[in-house]
C-alpha cells in the first residue's frame, strides 16, 4: 500500500498499525517533505493524511482506508467491533478530541496567540469531557480494537507535540499502559 503521510500524525499512525497487524507492506510519501506535500495535492483536493492508494484505489481518510483493510484483508489480532455503531460513537469521540486540539496546534504553529482564549478553553475543555467520557465506557480497554489502538495514538501524539496535558486524561491513562508494547504500537511511535 502506497500511503501517503508523516511519522507524527496520529491518523496515519492508526493506519500503519492497522496496516502491520493484517500483514500489509506500508511504502510511505513523506508529507512532511515539500515534494511530498507536491504529490499529496496531485491525489488529493483535501491537502489532509493519511491517503492511501491500495488494489487500485485511491482512498481519502484514515476511516475509509481502515475500513478498506479490514474489509478486505481480516482484522488479523485485532478486536473486530462486537457492536460497529457503538464503535463508531468510540471513534467520532476520539477524533473530535483530535481535531480540537490539532486546531490548536496549527495556531500555535503558525504563531496566533490562541492559549488562553475563549475558543482554546472550549477545544481543551471538549477533550476533557470526551476523555472523561471514554473513561466510563464499558469495555474499552479490555482488548485491542480499532477505538483502543486510535485512542493510543491521540494521546501520544498529544504528549509528543505538548498539545494537550494527557494527565487530565487520568480515566483512559490505564489503556496507553495496556497495550504499550504491542509490537505495532511501538513500531510506529511518533518521532520528528
Ligand atoms: N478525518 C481525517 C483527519 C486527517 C487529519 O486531520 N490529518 C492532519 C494530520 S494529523 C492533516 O493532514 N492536516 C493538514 C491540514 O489540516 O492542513 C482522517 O481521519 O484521516
Amino acid at each position: 500500500m502506497k500511503l501517503y503521510g508523516t511519522t507524527t500524525s496520529p491518523f496515519v499512525r492508526r493506519v500503519r498499525i492497522v496496516a502491520q497487524e493484517v500483514g500489509v507492506t506500508v511504502a510511505r510519501i513523506d508529507t512532511a517533505t515539500e515534494a511530498g506535500q507536491a504529490e499529496l495535492r496531485e491525489v488529493t483536493p483535501i491537502r489532509r493524511v493519511p491517503i492511501a492508494v491500495i488494489d487500485g484505489r485511491t482512498l481519502f481518510d484514515s476511516r475509509a482506508i481502515i475500513d478498506w483493510l479490514t474489509t478486505t484483508r481480516g482484522y488479523g489480532e485485532i478486536a473486530p467491533p462486537r457492536d460497529r455503531w457503538r464503535e463508531g460513537n468510540l471513534l467520532n469521540a476520539i477524533d473530535a478530541a483530535l481535531d480540537s486540539v490539532i486546531q490548536l496546534f496549527y495556531l500555535r504553529r503558525d504563531g496566533v496567540a490562541i492559549d488562553g482564549t475563549p475558543f482554546a478553553t472550549r477545544q481543551l475543555e471538549r477533550a476533557d469531557a470526551i476523555f472523561a467520557w471514554l473513561g466510563a465506557q464499558p469495555g474499552l480497554g479490555m482488548q485491542f480494537g480499532l477505538a483502543e489502538l486510535s485512542l493510543i495514538c491521540a494521546l501520544d501524539w498529544m504528549d509528543f507535540r505538548n498539545t494537550y496535558p494527557t494527565e487530565r486524561a487520568a480515566s483512559v491513562a490505564h489503556l496507553r499502559i495496556a497495550f504499550a508494547d504491542h509490537p505495532s504500537v511501538l513500531a510506529t511511535k511518533p518521532h520528528a
